[in-house]
């Protein structure tokens, strides 16, 4: 039975496995209706003729508990028979698309090219399996993450998944951008928000394209925001964060984390993890509040304690303050 909190509304802004992860943790913690999760699209693409909204589904599988627990994304319980047959035919099969999570990308054609759009088919999905809390797509409108590297400037999951982020990356580009808006329910969130949850996602792949959307860190700045750290002890608890911040030229800390959010002036407050507590006073020195926890999330359980917590923190400083 989820507790009721102080809280009339919590929104949470999310990428990929870390993201969901503490997404999942907020459900537990939260009743449904208490909770919106505004997940990245940047990371969309094409494949085999199918619109792939990778975070979504990763956040919809995780809330659902329906997410493979090896991987992170994808399903639990999956076949593969469809990926077989098609690199039987010569096919690319560089993109591990499971049968079940092939039923998700039908569907989502089907809905889209009814009319549908982006937002209301990841609702009826997210419907379908049973996910309470609002899930909302940051854009209903294109909007591409290229990463610039030495071998070129490449599609994300070209990057990410298919050169399996060998690339060294120099920069990023978001194709879109310049038109892109965020839809007017990802607005209405956060203008209702009694506190905003940055989860430990990449802060240049996952959040980065939704902070740059028109009237969202504006929004961030405005209400009681804070971000767990998705570097721990200097390292990414997964994907490529920590190998971004170095072949950027940035520390490999959760302080250059807290730094990028102080210097966008989007936040109040930073969760970092134990090892990390000498890091507090330079936290402090950004201007913002420091909850030290146990940020790593290796148990289902470990999801719902970290929100609890970071939930116990906001209600002191950031809401009651
Ligand atoms: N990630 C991989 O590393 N390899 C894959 O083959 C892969 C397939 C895949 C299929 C559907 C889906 O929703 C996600 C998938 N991912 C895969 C994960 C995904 O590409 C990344 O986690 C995100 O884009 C980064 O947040």
């Amino acid at each position: 039975m989820p507790e009721t909190t102080s809280f009339g509304h919590v929104v949470a802004l999310a990428g990929g496995v870390g993201g969901a992860k503490l997404a999942h943790g907020l459900a537990q913690a939260l009743p449904a209706a208490a909770l919106t999760v505004i997940v990245n699209t940047g990371d969309d693409f094409e494949h085999l003729g199918l619109p792939i909204s990778p975070d979504l589904d990763t956040v919809m599988y995780t809330l659902a508990g329906l997410a493979n627990p090896v991987t992170g994304w994808g399903q639990v319980g999956e076949s593969w028979n469809f990926l077989a047959a098609l690199q039987r035919l010569g096919g690319p099969a560089w993109f591990q698309l499971g049968d079940r999570d092939l039923a998700t990308h039908l569907e989502r054609r089907r809905r889209l090219a009814a009319g549908a759009t982006l937002t209301q088919t990841t609702a009826a999905l997210c419907r379908a399996l049973g996910v309470g809390p609002a899930v909302l797509p940051m854009t209903d409108d294109p909007l591409r993450t290229l990463v610039q590297t030495d071998a070129g400037e490449l599609e994300f999951q070209e990057y990410f998944v298919h050169r399996q982020c060998a690339p060294r990356v120099n920069g990023f580009r978001f194709a879109g951008a310049e038109t892109a808006q965020p839809t007017p329910s990802v607005l209405a969130a956060l203008d209702a928000a009694d506190l905003i949850v940055l989860c430990p996602s990449n802060p240049f792949v996952s959040l980065g394209p939704i902070l740059l959307l028109p009237g969202v860190s504006t929004r961030l700045a405005a209400r009681p925001t804070l971000a767990v750290s998705p570097i721990v002890g200097g390292k990414a608890l997964k994907g490529p964060a920590a190998k971004m911040l170095d072949e950027l030229g940035l520390d490999v800390s959760a302080l250059a984390v807290a730094r990028r959010y102080a210097e966008a002036g989007v936040l109040r407050a930073f969760v970092l993890d134990h090892v990390d507590a000498a890091l507090v006073p330079d936290v402090r020195a950004l201007g913002l509040l420091t909850l030290v926890a146990d940020t790593v999330m290796s148990t289902e359980a470990d999801r719902a304690r970290l929100a609890h917590e970071v939930l116990a923190f906001a209600a002191q400083p950031l809401v009651a303050g």
